[in-house]
Parts: structure tokens; C-alpha cells; sequence
């Protein structure tokens, strides 16, 4: 436990010599702490699942399980909605999480019947998922490029009965361009290396060749670190597990084909338009997404436009056409991803059922970023950090010192920075960053990206926003960026390509191509409705925003534990502990504040009525009941303890307690009792 540290270094120290006794885990009050040990340290067993069941959260050592295990447990006891939230950085460890605690939830089910069929379609869902949507990063070798919120839905007896996955902002700029050091989604290495010959010749492409254009720009293909060829047999048998059709399978497998043969097509300028240098590559292209070949060749260099009623047909450039048909890679693998997750969510089970039923979120969702260039994405996703931030705050230390306050609870208020501001400035309908986005996208003609930033200066620069500046005012800044002040830092994002991303449309033409493509699965991943001039479906920051939203609700409502994941060094290397890194990790997740308030606060609270049931039966002026007030009788409990004064505190609803050792001397003292009682009636019946 460690509630006596406020101060920063000391902290980390002694996360520090944990980590170095291999204890890799640790609680602040309820809250998770866990360090990545990048090694197996033989802590995700049966048994050790078995060990944790049943236990009070303080029992054991500090570990995943127990977190899952409280969760759970509450869940079915207090019939409450329960969520997990998992944060930290890039390759902190948030995945590895979230698969044990999943583990940990589905092994609480029977071996009969339905639930294990949803059982192991939910765990069969990951490495589907991981193979489309991961990829090898400098930071993380299985890195999740999707946010991720999987909801666990649970009869009254405890049972999984079905489940639903939302993912947020898939990365879909790695389908065709990849950093040095990095690769594409894995997918299409597991792909060409499945040793499946015969696939891939049906598929047009050729085995072991990964010198594809989209797939080749990190310069790496084949890792040590990642079996692809074994890799592709496990998302084979996930597919059987899930019930994914061959015919299904093969419209994935027939795009990721396509996409990859896509990036091949070249063009060359004649005159003022572009014309497709290799045919041959095209056609294997229409071959892969079952389209028509003069169409889709019409459709990568031409566009038709409307102008006052008239279609008019406007041809590209080379550059023109290659970022159409970058475009359309992106698009189909981006719809392909969403198909794929609304495919398993279908897999678990039919509507969720309704009737006496809780469910158990788990959040796995990108940590904050910052990266030497930032663009829209990282603004979307350090905007969710902010959001996931602000919920912390209000659930745990706003809410924690409001509830003191109301149940008049001595207490010294603990300074902590809430975010709204910053979570406003990014938001607000009318006058936030997204809104003035939004209104350059939808504005008259074709605005570029300076138009965006020459609105955004006019609405926030000149200190209008403290929490905004950019070359405007301060010449030391780099042109074309803004820089927000997050509470995890200043970022700087450079506003090129912002306009696109958020407009993030796929020419009609294209449209019109795919919805005829002869392969009935590739063909839903469009709609005809896009092809209505009139209608503009909602931009990306507004979709997201929206979803944002809803997650924020859905959380809202749910009884919150929390995971901080933190990296120990950026080597991804067993035993390196890297000071600095942490001790920047541990401010940024809020965990200082967390930890001034847990020192000063009390680690468990619960309603008179609630304690006195539990506990009546430890003191002989409660049991087997007590006349007076409950106030009374809860006191009268806690001083069977005979602790010091300042370990528990009456309110005017609730009874706090400090420590949880006090706790664990409570179940103790109830044990016993129990005992007691149990020995007296055997006692009695002999009597008889
Ligand atoms: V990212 O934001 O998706 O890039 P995560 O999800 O935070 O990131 P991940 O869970 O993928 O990180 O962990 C990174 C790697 O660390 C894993 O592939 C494992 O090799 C390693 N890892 C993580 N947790 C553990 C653990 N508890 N024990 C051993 C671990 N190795
Ligand atoms: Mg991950």
C-alpha cells in the first residue's frame, strides 16, 4: 500500500523497487497500478484466477484478477453495472489487460450450454481483431491502432450471456503509408506469409512477397518478435469459433488482396490528365473487389462534379489520381474493420436480452500522444484522453471530496486541475475547435487547411484562450500549427491535411463501383444512400465527438475501477526501469492527486443500513438487533475495533473507514462471529 507518499519521487521510487522485486503491481486505494514487466512473470494462471475469486480486494497481493474480481462481485451482488477502465500509453500494457481481465470474467461462467459458446467467441474475437486491426509500431510490436470498448452482458446467476464491442478511430493511414520502423496492420504480412500457396495465387497475389508498396515503406516486413505464419492459423481457427463464412472470409481476405494490389497501380500524366500506366495490375485489382474494370479505371482518374443541375466530368492529375486512389484503399479497409466488428458482435448472440441483467465494460482506448508530427488523429485522440480524464476526475476526486462535504466529513480539500476547460475549447458545439473545423469543411467552395487555422487564431488566438496559441502570436512557434495546453502537456499539431481528414469522403464515382461489386459482402460495406449529392453524412470530428459522447454516458452510469498501465522504458526490455519516463507517466495519469486524497480519505464507505446488516453480528450490542438510530449501531460496530479516532468517521448517511486493514479486521471479526454462531446453533441441535 502506498497511501503515505506525496511526493512525486518518492513514489516512483518505490514503484522502482517493486518493479525490481518483480512486483509488477500495485494499489493506490482501489485504483491499479501496472508496470509492463515485458517478461512472464507466471501471473496469469487458473489457479491464481481460482486464488483471487471470492476474495476482498485487499486480501491478496495486488493484481488484475483482484480488480476483475471486485468488479465482478459487485456486479452480481449489488446488481450494478460495473466498467474497467484501462489507460496509459503506447505499449504500457493496456491490451495485455484487458485480455486477462477478460479471461478472469468468462472462467466465472459454467462449462454448459450457451455460455461457453459466447465464452469463447469473445475470446476468439481478439485475435481477429488484432490481426485487422493492430500493427508492429516503433512502440509497441502489437500495437492496437483502434480504441476499444467491449461490454460483457451477464445473466442474474453470474453467467456471460452475450456481448458488444464499439471501437473508436481506426488508424487507416497505415493501410498506405507506414513510418520507418513500422509496418501495415498485420493482417497483410499474415497474409502472404500463411504458407498457403493456393490462397494466394486465387488471390492474385504472390506468397512471401512483401516488397508491396503499401506494406514495405517502414522498411520491415518479417519480425522476429511476430510469427505471421502461425499468427494466420490462430485467426483461421478464431474464424471457425466466431462463425465466420468461408464466403465471408474470403470477401476480407479478397479486399485486403485488392488494397494491396491498389497500391501497384500507377499513373502517368497525358496532357492535363492521368492515365493508368500498368492495366495488367488494375485488372487484377477489379478482379479482387469483383468490379468492372472500365468503371473502376473511369472512377481513379476522373470525377464527376455537379455544377448548377449539371453533371460535368472533370479529369485528374497523376497527383490527383494517386490520392484517389490511396483514398480508396483506406475507405475499403476502414469499411472492411467496421463490417468485421459489427460481424462479431452479431456472433455473441442475438439483442441483448432484456430482464434482470448487468453488464461489465472493459475500456482499452489509446493513451495520450504526442508524436513529432501531430495531426487531426492526434487530436482526436488526446481530445478522448481529455474526456476519459475529466470522467476520472468527476468520479473520483470531485466526487470523493463532494461526498465528504455532503455527509459532513471533516475533511482539508486536496487542489487538482479539472480539464473542462480544455475539454470545451476542443468541443463546443458552436465555438470549439471541432465547430470551427467543421464549418470550414461545410463552407462554400473548397477551403484549404490555412483557412481552418486562420479561424481557429481568429476565435482563440490573441489570449482569447489561455489554453491556445500559434505562429500568430508567438513567432517562436512553428507556421501552419496551433499548440493546446492538454493536462497532460502542450502538443503542437500541424494543421496540414486536417480539412481532408475531416471531410473524409470517397468520391461518388468510387462509391458507385463498389455498391456493383459482384461480391455480396464487399457490396454492404457501401451504401446507396452515398451516392445522394444533397446529403452530406456527418464529418469525422463530428462522428467521433458523438461517439465520445456516448461512451461518456454509457460509462457515466457504471461503477468505475480503474487500470493506469505504465511503460518502464521505451526498449520494450525486462528490467529496465527508466526514471524519467515514469515519473512523466505518473504525473500525467493523475496518480499524485489520486494518491493526496487517498492518504487523506478513506478507503471504504457504505450506507448505515448496508454496514449494519453486514456486520451486526461482531458486536453484542447490535446482534441480533439494535433499537436505537443506525448511526449508533454502526459506531458501536466499529469500536469492537477499538482503533484510533481519526480510522473511522460517522457522516450523516455513511460510515468511512480509513484504512483497509481496519476493513480486513472487520471480516475478520466477522468470520469469527459467524464461527461462533455457527458452533452455538450445532450446540443447541445436539441438545435437542
Ligand atoms: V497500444 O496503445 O495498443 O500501442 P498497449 O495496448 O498499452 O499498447 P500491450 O498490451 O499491447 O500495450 O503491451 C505491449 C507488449 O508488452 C505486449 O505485446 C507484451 O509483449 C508486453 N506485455 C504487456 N503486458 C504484459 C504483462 N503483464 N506481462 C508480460 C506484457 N508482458
Ligand atoms: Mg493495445
Amino acid at each position: 500500500m502506498l497511501e503515505n507518499y506525496t511526493d512525486v519521487d518518492v513514489f516512483v521510487e518505490n514503484l522502482k523497487s517493486r518493479f525490481e522485486a518483480k512486483l509488477n503491481y500495485t494499489y493506490i486505494r482501489n485504483i491499479l497500478i501496472s508496470i509492463n514487466p515485458f517478461e512472464d512473470l507466471g501471473t496469469f494462471t487458473s489457479d491464481l484466477i481460482d486464488e483471487y475469486s471470492n476474495k476482498s480486494l485487499f486480501e491478496l497481493p495486488p493484481h488484475l484478477y483482484a480488480i476483475a474480481n471486485q468488479a465482478y462481485y459487485t456486479m452480481k451482488e449489488e446488481t450494478t453495472d460495473q466498467c474497467v477502465l484501462i489507460s496509459g500509453e503506447s505499449g504500457a500494457g493496456k491490451t495485455e489487460a484487458s485480455k486477462q481481465i477478460l479471461q478472469f470474467l468468462v472462467a466465472k461462467s459454467t462449462d454448459t450450454g450457451k455460455a461457453v459458446m459466447i465464452r469463447d467467441r469473445l475470446l476468439q474475437s481478439n485475435p481477429i481483431l488484432e490481426a485487422f486491426g493492430n500493427a508492429k509500431t516503433t512502440r509497441n510490436d502489437n500495437s492496437s491502432r483502434f480504441g476499444k470498448y467491449l461490454e460483457c452482458q451477464f445473466d442474474f446467476l453470474g453467467e456471460v450471456v452475450n456481448g458488444r464491442m464499439m471501437t473508436y478511430l481506426l488508424e487507416k493511414s497505415r493501410v498506405t503509408t507506414q513510418l520507418t520502423g513500422e509496418r501495415n496492420f498485420h493482417i497483410f504480412y499474415m497474409l502472404l506469409l500463411s504458407g498457403d500457396d493456393a490462397l494466394c495465387r486465387d488471390l492474385g497475389l504472390e506468397a512471401n512477397k512483401l516488397d508491396y508498396r503499401y506494406i514495405s515503406q517502414g522498411g520491415v516486413g518479417m519480425v522476429e518478435e511476430l510469427d505471421d505464419h502461425s499468427e494466420f492459423l490462430t485467426v483461421m481457427s478464431a474464424f471457425q469459433q466466431c462463425g465466420i463464412e468461408e464466403q465471408e472470409r474470403l470477401a476480407l481476405f479478397r479486399a485486403c488482396a485488392g488494397i494491396l494490389q491498389l497500391g501497384e497501380v500507377d499513373f502517368q500524366q497525358q496532357g492535363d490528365m492521368a492515365a493508368v500506366s500498368n492495366t495488367d495490375v488494375l485488372q487484377m485489382v477489379a478482379a479482387a473487389f469483383s468490379v468492372d474494370l472500365v468503371g473502376l479505371t473511369h472512377a481513379l482518374t476522373s470525377r464527376t462534379v455537379e455544377a448548377r443541375g449539371e453533371s460535368l466530368v472533370k479529369h485528374l492529375s497523376k497527383d490527383e489520381a494517386e490520392t484517389t486512389r490511396d483514398g480508396l484503399s483506406k475507405s475499403i479497409y476502414k469499411r472492411m474493420f467496421a463490417w468485421l466488428v459489427e460481424r462479431l458482435n452479431a456472433s455473441f448472440g442475438q439483442e441483448y436480452t432484456e430482464g434482470r441483467s448487468t453488464t461489465m465494460g472493459l475500456l482499452d482506448i489509446y493513451g495520450f500522444e504526442v508524436l513529432q508530427s501531430n495531426g487531426f488523429e492526434q487530436l482526436c485522440i488526446n481530445y478522448a484522453n481529455e474526456r476519459l480524464q475529466q470522467l476520472f476526475v468527476n468520479l473520483t476526486l470531485k466526487a470523493e471530496q463532494e461526498e465528504y462535504e455532503r455527509e459532513g466529513v471533516a475533511w482539508v480539500g486536496v487542489e487538482y486541475f479539472d480539464n473542462k476547460i480544455i475539454c470545451d475549447l476542443i468541443e463546443d458545439a458552436k465555438s470549439g475547435i471541432f465547430a470551427a473545423l467543421d464549418d470550414t469543411c461545410l463552407g462554400p467552395g473548397e477551403q484549404g487547411d490555412d483557412v481552418f487555422l486562420k479561424a481557429l487564431d481568429a476565435r482563440f488566438g490573441q489570449n482569447k484562450n489561455a489554453l491556445y496559441s500559434s505562429w500568430a502570436d508567438n513567432k517562436k512557434l512553428q507556421r501552419d500549427s496551433f499548440v493546446l495546453k492538454h493536462y497532460a502537456g502542450d502538443v503542437a499539431y500541424d494543421v496540414a491535411g486536417f480539412v481532408s481528414k475531416n471531410n473524409d469522403l470517397l468520391f461518388r464515382d468510387l462509391v458507385r463501383v463498389m455498391l456493383d461489386s459482384k461480391d455480396t459482402v464487399m457490396a454492404k460495406w457501401f451504401d446507396e444512400s452515398e451516392l445522394d449529392s444533397k446529403k452530406r453524412p456527418p464529418t469525422a470530428s463530428t462522428q467521433f465527438r458523438r461517439s465520445i459522447k456516448e461512451l461518456m454516458e454509457t460509462l457515466m452510469v457504471k461503477q468505475p475501477s480503474y487500470v493506469r498501465c505504465i511503460k518502464p522504458n521505451q526498449q520494450k526490455h525486462a528490467g529496465v526501469w527508466d526514471q524519467e519516463l515514469v515519473t512523466h507517466q505518473v504525473k500525467y495519469l493523475g496518480l499524485m492527486e489520486v494518491l493526496r486524497v487517498a492518504r487523506a480519505g478513506y478507503c471504504y464507505r457504505r450506507p448505515f443500513e448496508a454496514f449494519y446488516q453486514r456486520y451486526k453480528s461482531v458486536c453484542k450490542a447490535t446482534w441480533p438487533s439494535y433499537p436505537g438510530p443506525l448511526s449508533e449501531a454502526a459506531k458501536l460496530i466499529a469500536d469492537t475495533l477499538k482503533v484510533d479516532e481519526s480510522e473511522v468517521a460517522v457522516g450523516k448517511t455513511k460510515i468511512f473507514i480509513k484504512q483497509p486493514k481496519t476493513l480486513l479486521a472487520l471480516e475478520n471479526s466477522l468470520v469469527l462471529a459467524r464461527h461462533r454462531l455457527a458452533t452455538h446453533i450445532q450446540a443447541r441441535w445436539r441438545g435437542f
